[in-house]
């Protein structure tokens, strides 16, 4: 496969760009080789700027459930462009986008649009601590937030990924009052309650994680967490920037009938363009200004073109049950036929897939936790991860993502993954 177009842009971005890209996992640092730049997609499908074609296993990091291109999001967003991109003014579709973003998620009374998944749960422990007096937060090792500096302690995704968990710039005090206990583990997370009584505001957690790879609560947890935070007096956030209309309409919390205190999303909220939001019961939303004394703000929060994209994304969603369920079927697909192959090969990797959220984690051990997570083997990740690009399949640069499937990937494509599987892990497994 000729990538070299790539392989130019990334030496020209180098020199005006940090690191030649904008969001540090893209940079391919874990994995080697250099970044592909894209050009198009449609569908199932990216092109890169050399006319490659890769059946897409990431779209965009969530958003694109729907598939890439999506016509009746294009339609939407065009007919709102000739009428101004942005007024910083409130609009007519920001009223809708809130009113359908409540009529799915089970435990949104009242929300604020924001731009960025970082911007909801910023926002989310402001208000948690507005709302309770209280400072500190619990969140989980591995499970990562955004790059807001309260969440980059023991964070995972691309600061796992580089090896930057706990990143330089973030002030003492500040990570002081972020405790971290390991996911799925009940028992931690009641002793550090204890040990912090009276002194914590919330504790924010992915119900189920897509930044340590995938992995899913254990039965019982998230409902255990919820009792916890009721005999402490905590609040509960639920982070469902990925998982939010993706795991089902009403998102984890729907799906397993855990009510949060608040919730944040983002991803496919914006159909691929940037939006979050954050929102929860009223009582704790109206102490956000101007109702209250917590304050947050944005230029562009509630952008007309954005929410024109979100708004055809989401009434996609809510109009028909078989688009979540076509996405699962394509996940489940794919995650079987692997583990079918793995273990004709011989191979006992643990693959954690719920609905169209998945990852291979290249150990043998079952992944619950972080610790577990970075038992994995990261060198072979990475040669296993060039072979499927060389065979037209992109995955996401890092041990540490999750896969998202989108509806739109269709039987053929499904034989292609499955083929491409074989013989990278062959291929891998033979030179290691
Ligand atoms: N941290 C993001 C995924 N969990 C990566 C986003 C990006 O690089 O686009």
């Amino acid at each position: 496969m000729n990538t070299l177009k790539s392989k130019q842009l990334f030496e020209q971005a180098q020199k005006s760009i940090v690191g030649g890209v904008n969001s540090p996992v893209r940079a391919f640092k874990s994995v080697g080789g250099h970044p592909i730049f894209m050009r198009s997609a449609k569908g199932a499908y990216l092109y890169d700027e050399d006319k490659n074609r890769y059946i897409d296993l990431i779209n965009s990091w969530g958003p694109m459930l729907l598939g890439h291109a999506n016509d009746a999001v294009i339609e939407a967003v065009q007919a709102v462009l000739k009428d101004s991109f942005s007024f910083g003014a409130p609009t007519s579709a920001e009223v809708e986008i809130a009113e359908l973003i409540k009529s799915m998620m089970p435990n949104i009374e009242m929300l604020r649009m924001v731009n960025s998944g970082t911007e909801a749960t910023m926002a989310a422990i402001r208000v948690a601590r507005g709302f309770t007096k209280k400072d500190k937060i619990i969140k989980f090792e591995g499970c990562y937030h955004g790059h807001a500096d309260s969440f980059l302690i023991a964070a995972g995704s691309g600061a796992a990924t580089m090896g930057i968990p706990d990143s330089q710039g973030v002030t003492s005090k500040t990570a002081q009052d972020t405790l971290t206990v390991p996911y799925n583990d009940l028992g931690a997370l009641e002793a550090i309650l204890i040990t912090n009584a009276g002194m914590v505001a919330a504790i924010i957690l992915e119900p189920v994680v897509g930044n340590m790879g995938c992995v899913l609560p254990k039965e019982g947890y998230l409902q255990g967490v919820r009792a916890l935070c009721d005999e402490h007096n905590v609040l509960l956030i639920f982070d469902e920037v990925m998982t939010g209309f993706r795991l089902a309409k009403g998102g984890a919390q729907a799906l397993f009938g855990v009510k949060p205190d608040l919730t944040t999303l983002g991803k496919i909220i914006g159909g691929g363009l940037p939006v979050g939001a954050y929102g929860g019961r009223t009582d704790i939303m109206s102490m956000v200004a101007p109702l209250g004394p917590v304050y947050q703000a944005g230029t562009l929060s509630g952008n007309p073109v954005a929410m024109a994209s979100g708004l055809a994304t989401l009434k996609q969603i809510k109009a028909s049950t078989a688009i979540i369920e076509k996405a699962n079927h394509n996940a489940q697909q794919i995650a079987d036929g692997m583990r079918i192959i793995n273990s004709k090969l011989g191979l006992n990797y643990t693959i954690n897939r719920i609905g169209s959220m998945f990852t291979l984690f290249f150990t043998d051990r079952p992944v619950h936790n972080f610790n577990d997570a970075k038992s994995s083997d990261t060198k072979l990740f990475a040669a296993y991860f060039h072979e499927m690009l060389k065979r037209g399949v992109y995955l996401a640069p890092s041990q540490y993502e999750s896969l998202f499937v989108s509806m739109a990937i269709q039987d053929a494509d499904i034989q292609h993954i499955l083929e491409a599987h074989e013989d990278s892990m062959s291929l891998i497994q033979d030179q290691n």
